[in-house]
């Protein structure tokens, strides 16, 4: 990382008081502006895709075990973009853009050899606490992934801690007309390296892939000084259905490469390039849209010109506010355009069980199938 700017030393010094003194929202704390990320929360769910054919390649897999193994390469190969991309592209991890509530992020991958088209819809479906939900499909595959994201922050030992929130279900449809699920849990985070201005992220502890089919995957982070010595280490273990033996046991670095740890043959490599997600054009956009919406910020923060970008950062939040009034002074209640929220998810609470993960229950967005851009209507009576 570049580390703090001279100018800037004692409001980051003053910053990470006021982190550490607090827990819960981080993101609506006012940060020094060389910390401030030009890209808003509700692009990163474009993270899942960032390699549409490891994703399509579930589609093809043809046995449960091999539709498990998919499943997991695809998903550690998502880490390094998840939670490196910004340390590359912007020079450490910087604190993202906080979205408004009904903020959309609309995207696609085009397809490229028959591996068929997958589109990815976001909504910002809370503003207070920030919660984000997106939808990503690719029909030619029989693939849709639904998820929102969430966290939960602490302090301790000079660190964030970050716990997130929320779950995905990835469903895949099979030939014989049936489907499988899978619920994927969420790892935790720990953000370093802050005391020098220059934060990266690392993982923690475990999370689950749990298919309905039975089979399990156990992937446990570890950074420096653990199996390998080295940082974004993980180790995944394949379980069949009602067994406690792993199958198949992978080792490695999620931002590189691992390894299938019985045959020594190459699981996951993500050296090569990423696609970024395909956005139509700015101008097109409804205003809600994340790129449009942020626009005159983002440019103000890429530019240095942090006068601008924190006067059209007040702007966004004043019609925020005013909206609200409004809502509360009409009895009305903003309508959500792409989800609608449930309190417990039925898939979530079955598929929990088989490997008694816990909670036991958890609360969902269900995406209405309405791709269709430019909502119209925005508030609706209560
Ligand atoms: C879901 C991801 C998540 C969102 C971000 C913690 C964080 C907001 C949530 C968990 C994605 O699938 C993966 C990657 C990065 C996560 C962000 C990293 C981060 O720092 C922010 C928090 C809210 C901050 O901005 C903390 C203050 C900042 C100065 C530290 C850089």
């Amino acid at each position: 990382g570049e580390g703090v700017p001279s100018a800037q030393k004692s409001s980051w010094a003053s910053f990470l008081k006021s982190i550490a003194s607090f827990s819960g929202d981080l993101s609506s704390l006012t940060a020094p502006p060389f910390i401030l990320s030009p890209i808003s929360l509700t692009e990163f769910p474009a993270y899942w895709c960032e390699r549409p054919g490891l994703f399509a390649a579930i589609g093809d897999a043809e046995t449960e075990q091999d539709r498990s193994i998919a499943v997991l390469k695809w998903f550690i190969s998502t880490l390094k973009g998840q939670y490196t991309s910004r340390n590359e592209k912007l020079g450490s991890e910087k604190k993202p853009l906080n979205p408004v509530l009904g903020e959309l992020f609309y995207g696609h991958w085009p397809d490229v050899d028959g591996r068929g088209q997958t589109n990815l819809v976001v909504e910002q479906v809370s503003h207070h606490p920030p919660i984000t939900a997106y939808y990503i499909c690719n029909p030619t595959k029989g693939l849709a992934l639904q998820g929102h994201s969430a966290q939960k922050t602490s302090f301790s030992g000079g660190s964030i801690i970050v716990k997130q929130i929320g779950h995905a279900i990835l469903t895949v449809e099979l030939e014989d007309g049936g489907k499988e699920e899978f619920l994927i849990t969420l790892p935790r985070l720990r953000i370093d390296g802050l005391w020098y201005g220059s934060p990266y992220i690392e993982l923690t502890e475990t999370s689950y892939i749990q298919s309905s089919s039975g089979w399990l995957s156990t992937i446990e982070y570890k950074g420096k000084g653990y199996f390998s010595g080295r940082s974004h280490s993980f180790k995944a273990l394949l379980t069949p259905p009602k067994s406690t033996t792993p199958l198949k046991k992978y080792e490695g670095v999620w931002h590189e490469t691992s390894k299938d740890l019985d045959t020594g043959e190459i699981f996951t490599d993500v050296t090569s390039p990423k696609e970024e997600v395909t956005v139509g054009p700015v101008q097109d956009m409804h205003e809600f849209e994340s790129r449009k919406l942020w626009q005159h910020v983002a440019r103000g923060i890429r530019e240095g010109d942090y006068e601008t970008a924190s006067r059209e950062k007040s702007k966004i939040e004043n019609e925020q506010r005013q909206r609200r009034r409004e809502e509360q002074a009409a009895g009305t209640q903003w309508k959500k355009w792409h989800f609608e929220h449930i309190p417990s998810d039925p898939v979530y609470e079955r598929l929990v069980k088989l490997f008694n993960g816990a909670p036991p229950t958890e609360d969902t967005y269900v995406f209405k199938h309405n791709h269709e851009k430019t909502p119209s209507v925005r508030s609706v009576s209560v």
